[in-house]
């Protein structure tokens, strides 16, 4: 735990940093040292072993695995956090995330009683309540109804949360690591009501999963009718069970929580049900003394993943800048970075494809003169919200506001190319 807190612990963090320093300034003299460039490229000529003998065959690995020297690619968990895995929470590593799709097996974890291994000819769909014909479904016969694909990020509203008063966490996969982003398969869940044909007072429908923690979420019609999908299927396979196969409600750019795993049963009604205790549910508490329990949307966001601090900067001079941006009220338009925390910006350039709701690449050049400097990235959507300061959201939440952390984050570049997580302003 502790090797990840940025500002006490000095010992751990002076030989951490120690070691970066090594290797950053080791990766420098390597460039400009002429003679030891040149033995470089003489050695590069060489043939290699792995040039030299056959290879592995077909179907050495029959399901795929990522190459042996990837293994520091996984999920990763903070003990101290939410001890009890069953109803904890793990990162997913975008400081390795290349694009916009994250690998199934790295898709963050978020369990309120733990994951369940669902027998699918066993699990049954229902959909009832003040409907004409209420419906029961196998995930076989869910399939025979017209589907879509779909990529789109779903974000824990508890990303970012020990970020609120000071930087807390020294690595992008802790401070940004509860979002993941898929293509989704599945039946638009308007199909489905179309099926069952729904009253006209019916307002609100409730969600709920089949796992020990039976976690329900109500959400409002006009949801259902628009992009809500009943999904199968993750990046071409059928769902993790991590991600709850065999179905699960996705509610694009909505709160992680209403994304409702191992997906049982939806039910419609006039209003929303009362939230179930055992039920997290990410209610901010607003100075007025008012609370925000049901937050729909997740804000926009973005942050610079690389340089970051598990990717030190390792070269003075020309590089590129890249990260990533995402809004759940649809597409990301602009997003400007600045190199001196906050007080000058430039335009970004939006690197494709780009989807709704969904995560954006975004890159920019950067000549690094090799002094400190604190790089910052802020989205516009299409709506015209613009990425909050951590002073801005403050502002609005007041200090008791932990969830919906959807502020700048800062990255102090050092002169010895390490990247710091901090706050300024
Ligand atoms: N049935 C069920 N659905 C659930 C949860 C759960 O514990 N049980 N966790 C929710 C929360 S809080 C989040 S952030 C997302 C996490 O999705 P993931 O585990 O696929 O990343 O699932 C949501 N859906
Ligand atoms: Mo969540």
């Amino acid at each position: 735990m502790r090797k990840y807190m940025s500002k006490s612990k000095k010992k751990i963090e002076s030989s951490r940093r120690g070691f970066i320093r090594n290797s950053v300034l080791g990766g420098l003299a390597a460039l400009v040292g002429r003679s030891e460039a040149a033995e470089n490229s003489v050695n590069a000529l060489k043939v290699p072993s792995w040039s030299k003998e056959l290879g592995a065959g077909v179907i050495s690995n029959p399901y795929g695995k990522p190459s042996l020297f990837e293994k520091h690619v996984v999920r990763r968990f903070l003990p101290w956090m939410l001890p009890i895995r069953e109803t904890s929470v793990s990162f997913s590593p975008i400081q390795e995330q290349h694009g916009i799709i994250t690998p199934n097996g790295l898709f963050f974890e978020r369990h309120h009683g733990g994951v369940p291994q669902i027998e699918p000819r066993e699990h049954k769909l229902v959909i009832h309540g003040m409907v004409d014909k209420p419906l029961m479904l196998t995930v076989k016969e869910l399939m025979r109804f017209p589907c879509v694909s779909r990529v789109h990020f779903i974000e824990c509203a508890g990303n970012g949360i020990l970020e609120q008063r000071s930087a807390q966490l020294n690595r992008l996969q802790f401070t940004h690591g509860m979002i993941s982003s898929a293509e989704w398969t599945g039946v638009r869940l308007k199909v489905l009501l179309n099926e069952v044909g729904i009253h006209k007072d019916a307002k609100w429908l409730l969600a709920e999963g089949a796992d020990a923690a039976g976690l329900a979420r109500s959400f409002p019609m006009d949801k259902a009718l628009d992009d809500a999908i009943v999904v199968f299927a993750q990046n071409g396979e059928m769902l993790r069970p991590e991600q709850g196969y065999p179905l699960r409600l996705v509610l694009p750019g909505w709160e992680g929580i209403s994304n409702v795993k191992w997906l049982r049963r939806i039910e419609v009604g006039e209003r929303p049900w009362e939230m179930r205790e055992e039920t997290a549910t990410y209610t901010d508490l607003l100075p007025s003394g008012k609370a925000r329990q049901f937050t729909f949307i997740q804000e926009a966001k973005s942050v610079i993943t690389s340089p970051c601090p598990e990717h030190p900067v390792l070269y003075k001079g020309r590089q590129v800048i890249k990260g990533l941006a995402w809004s759940g009220e649809g597409k990301v338009v602009r997003v400007d970075v600045s190199f001196d925390g906050g007080k000058n910006w430039q335009q970004a350039k939006i690197v494709g494809p780009q989807f709704d709701k969904s995560l954006t690449r975004f890159e920019i050049d950067w000549h690094w003169n090799g002094k400190q400097a604190l790089l910052q990235s802020r989205v516009v959507d299409e709506t015209g919200y613009v990425q909050p300061s951590l002073k801005q959201l403050l502002s609005l939440r007041g200090t008791s506001y932990m969830y919906h952390n959807n502020s700048i984050q800062t990255w102090m570049v050092h002169p010895s190319g390490e990247v710091e997580n901090v706050q300024v302003g």
